[in-house]
């Protein structure tokens, strides 16, 4: 039962009868459920439905995209969205009313909507009729709590075969069928496999189901609870405890297309600078210059690719958010001009806590968040203090534009440094001396907010949104210090749509194995909930890792979108260089991978910035049709994922186990990215076809430490880049286009100067490839390049794997001309030609 449920019924009992309509049969029975059908208002963009004291909305706002809004009164909620953009918000398309004796709705070119009469149970069918989305039951409305506010839940029919994703990085598999979950943003280090909440509450989930998905985002930003089948077996539902019920349906019906319309609803990330591509190296904390000067000489001497050093809180002084300890940083702006020439980016912690001190008249984020009235009351008026790294501090209010800019406003001094970015943390908010960790519920603060009515907020609406609004106002405020930077922001805490502003991490994870792979499902989930840039912290945060496990961190880490290792205080080093020069090695290996892949990672990036599809993702969102009985692809793959189109990457599914395993792989040729051979695949697993019926292939792996499978997609075109020490070096040698035939074979390649918003105005590099094989030729097709950034290389190396042997004689020809020097290269198992780079694209062909 979940928890808000359970408290109606201890407080209410037997007296929850679902009935009755009318304000007085409220206050009687204390639930209500609107059950039938009663005034019926058509709207040219969707339908009103009076039922009993209640009524119901539902907008067309694209054929593919509903709204539905509830109330167990006459009033339907119009409050703003921190979520939805306005954008989307506003959309409407004209329906067809559908009106017959059992049912009422609309008709759009994508989905049908019927209301049953005699029930109110709400149905959405595809255009061809196939139920989507159905209610189990009707809604119910009850009053919450001693506060008087009316929660609500939803009931939905689950089908035997719907699975679902999304809701950020819960602490569960990556299907959350037979889970139930909380969302109420907390601070919980030492968190484990099933504990729930943690640091972010993203209301938006995806179902799926033979193939064909929908997307529900719930814009509700107070506690609310998904249950998918845990409390009834065939129903899954979503309610709160107060707030509006107002909900958002998408339909597919590929998975892609759900994810592309979640970002239609609550935007994308802005593509970050490129250097946040690259590796992070932190720590609680690099106490002292000293210590970070040697971090960064340490990473460069070792040949160690890095672009950012982070600060964690014991920069500051007593923890006073935007102080330096000039003892500890004597000249702290020395330091970052001296990182920046080794091309370190420096990141500071600066957390949303301000010092509490009104007798000093010198810290000037609390005199003057005062003097702006810009910090969050007790209900008497009186400023809401609490403990948290500071001792007493006090917390902006941020669901105030002007909070948020004068917030935005303290970074002025950091940035005008160079510093390349901020990391807010504790942002839930977190609260050391309260008996929740957390600000109490009837904390107050103001919406003062273009698109909401001016008024009054407690904790019990705003907690969800603290963390978003405290990234919005940082990212806001760095765009406006330095309009032409890219900004980066780092948030513990956030809401839907926190995309818009910052990337995350996981928190306070474990150094345990265990925590090695629950890390894939919680970064998976996260990035199907509109949040590509996110990572773990590498090695775990408390606690130490064996070395090993450190290493096979480093491995899968250098696979997820941020690659940033990061531990506690008193833990062992955990850079990459602890436990010596044979992990050392292996550790280097794979973050200079990630180097060698910055084209492929930065173009997927790109594309993530624009669609909302994300960069490291669950096998199924490519692959729909992919498993034989229509479920998710992953639910046989558990722990692989896909970094991009193209390559998957398999990490045990207990990363300590020494036994075999058994790799599943997708309909597609693979070859081993490593060694560059075709993939034979388990005999007796049969090569997968494309079809629903499908057998899935299978190889078998045998692990080892110093090596992380991973498969490259046939019909796929891999831009790689020859090894830098920083993203900011320029490559030198050739571009190296790695060719996988295969069917549909193609690729891209995006390119910009990887700090500027010039890119918007043209300044960009984008090359389109495609590629068809036949036994005994290959040809590769490079598009002309779209617009005017200068490409880096003058070469572009072409390797063609899978290529049949005997390859000695294979010949190749640009635009009709043969080409000198085609080889093979036995190691990587291609063949392989050195063309020159040629804006205007053109023509390779490769015959044996
Ligand atoms: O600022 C210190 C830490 C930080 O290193 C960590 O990444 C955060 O998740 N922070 C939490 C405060 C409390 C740590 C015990």
């Amino acid at each position: 039962m979940s928890v808000w449920r359970a408290l109606v019924f201890r407080c209410f009992g037997c007296l929850c009868v679902a009935a009755g309509f009318g304000a007085a049969a409220i206050a009687q029975a204390q639930v209500v459920a609107l059950t039938h059908v009663g005034h019926v208002r058509p709207l040219p963009d969707g339908i009103e439905v009076q039922s009993g004291p209640g009524v119901l909305r539902v907008l067309a706002l694209r054929g593919d995209v509903l709204r539905f809004t509830m109330s167990s009164t006459a009033k339907l909620p119009d409050g703003g969205s921190w979520a939805v953009l306005p954008a989307a918000r506003e959309a409407r398309v004209k329906v067809t009313p559908y009106s017959s004796a059992d049912a009422v709705g609309f008709d759009t070119p994508d989905l049908e909507v019927r209301i049953a009469r005699s029930t109110m149970l709400t149905t959405v069918l595809d255009a061809q009729g196939h139920v989507l989305m159905r209610d189990a039951s009707p809604v119910e409305f009850y009053k919450s709590d001693k506060e008087g506010d009316t929660g609500f839940e939803v009931w939905k029919v689950m089908p035997r075969n719907e699975h679902y994703f999304g809701l950020g990085d819960k602490t569960a598999p990556l299907d959350r069928r037979g889970w139930q979950f909380t969302m109420w943003n907390t601070d919980h280090p030492y968190w484990q496999r099933g504990t729930d909440p943690i640091y972010k509450d993203i209301p938006y989930f995806m179902a799926f189901r033979a193939g064909k998905a929908y997307g529900l985002y719930l814009d509700n930003t107070w506690r609310t609870t998904f249950d998918f089948g845990k409390e009834r077996r065939d129903e899954y539902s979503f309610g709160s405890e107060g707030g509006p019920l107002d909900y958002y349906f998408f339909y597919g019906p590929t998975p892609k297309k759900v994810e592309r319309d979640y970002a239609w609803l609550t935007g994308t990330m802005p593509l970050p600078p490129k250097w946040t591509l690259g590796y992070q190296q932190s720590r609680f904390s690099y106490g002292t210059a000293a210590k970070v000067r040697a971090i960064a000489d340490h990473l460069r001497q070792d040949k160690i690719p890095a672009d950012a050093i982070y600060m964690d809180i014991d920069y500051q002084v007593h923890y006073r958010p935007f102080t330096i300890d000039e003892k500890k940083f004597p000249d702290f702006p020395a330091l970052v001009k001296e990182l920046a020439k080794q091309d370190f980016h420096l990141v500071m912690i600066t957390d949303l806590h301000i010092a509490y001190l009104p007798k000093d008249k010198s810290y000037a984020p609390f005199q003057t968040g005062e003097a702006g009235d810009h910090f969050l009351h007790n209900p008497d008026g009186s400023l809401f203090v609490g403990d948290v790294w500071p001792g007493a501090a006090v917390f902006p209010d941020f669901t105030q534009q002007a909070t948020r800019k004068w917030w935005g406003g303290l970074y002025k001094q950091f940035y005008s440094y160079g510093v390349g970015g901020f990391w807010n943390d504790m942002n839930e908010p977190s609260v050391f001396n309260t008996a929740t960790k957390t600000a109490p519920l009837d904390v107050v603060g103001q919406v003062k907010e273009p698109g909401f009515k001016t008024r009054a907020i407690t904790q019990r609406e705003m907690h969800n949104i603290m963390g978003l609004e405290n990234s919005r106002a940082t990212y806001d405020g760095l765009l406006a210090l330095k309009p032409n930077q890219r900004a980066f922001v780092l948030t513990r805490a956030t809401f839907a749509g926190g995309q818009r502003y910052a990337a995350t991490w996981t928190g306070d994870n474990s150094a345990t194995w265990a925590q090695l792979a629950l890390s894939t499902p919680m970064l998976e989930n996260m990035g199907l909930s509109g949040f590509t840039m996110t990572g773990d912290d590498i090695g775990g945060f408390l606690g130490s890792p064996s070395m090993d496990l450190l290493t096979k961190w480093f491995e899968v880490g250098a696979f997820n979108p941020i690659f940033r290792d990061h531990t506690d205080k008193g833990t062992h080093p955990q850079e990459p260089w602890a436990g010596g020069p044979a992990q050392e090695a292996i550790r280097r290996k794979y973050i200079d991978t990630r180097y060698r892949l910055l084209p492929y990672f930065y173009t997927t990036v790109q594309h993530a910035s624009e669609t909302g599809i994300p960069v490291m993702r669950p096998l199924f969102l490519d692959f729909p049709k992919a498993a034989s009985d229509g479920d998710p692809l992953d639910l046989d793959a558990p722990g692989e994922f896909l970094f991009g189109p193209d390559l998957l990457v398999a990490p045990p599914r207990y990363p300590d186990e020494v036994q075999d395993y058994t790799v599943t792989l997708p309909p597609a040729p693979w070859y081993d990215f490593w060694t560059g051979e075709k993939v034979t695949p388990d005999a007796g697993a049969a090569q997968a076809g494309a079809g629903n019926e499908a057998k899935l292939a299978t190889v078998t792996v045998h692990p080892t430490l110093a090596v992380l499978p991973v498969y490259a997609k046939g019909g796929s075109v891999i831009p790689m880049q020859p090894l830098v020490e920083s993203t900011e070096q320029t490559p030198q040698g050739p571009l190296e286009l790695r060719v996988y035939p295969g069917p549909d074979c193609h690729g891209t390649l995006y390119d910009d100067d990887g700090i500027s918003f010039d890119y918007k105005h043209g300044d960009f590099l984008r090359v389109d490839y495609t590629c068809a094989s036949s036994p005994h030729e290959l040809t590769l097709h490079i598009g002309a390049q779209k617009g005017t950034y200068p490409a880096w290389w003058k070469q572009v190396r072409v390797l063609v794997y899978g290529w049949p042997q005997p390859a000695e004689h294979a010949t190749a020809l640009l635009d009709g001309n043969a080409v000198q020097g085609v080889q093979y290269d036995a190691a990587q198992h291609a063949v392989q030609v050195v063309i020159p780079q040629n804006k205007n694209g053109g023509t390779l062909t490769l015959r044996n």
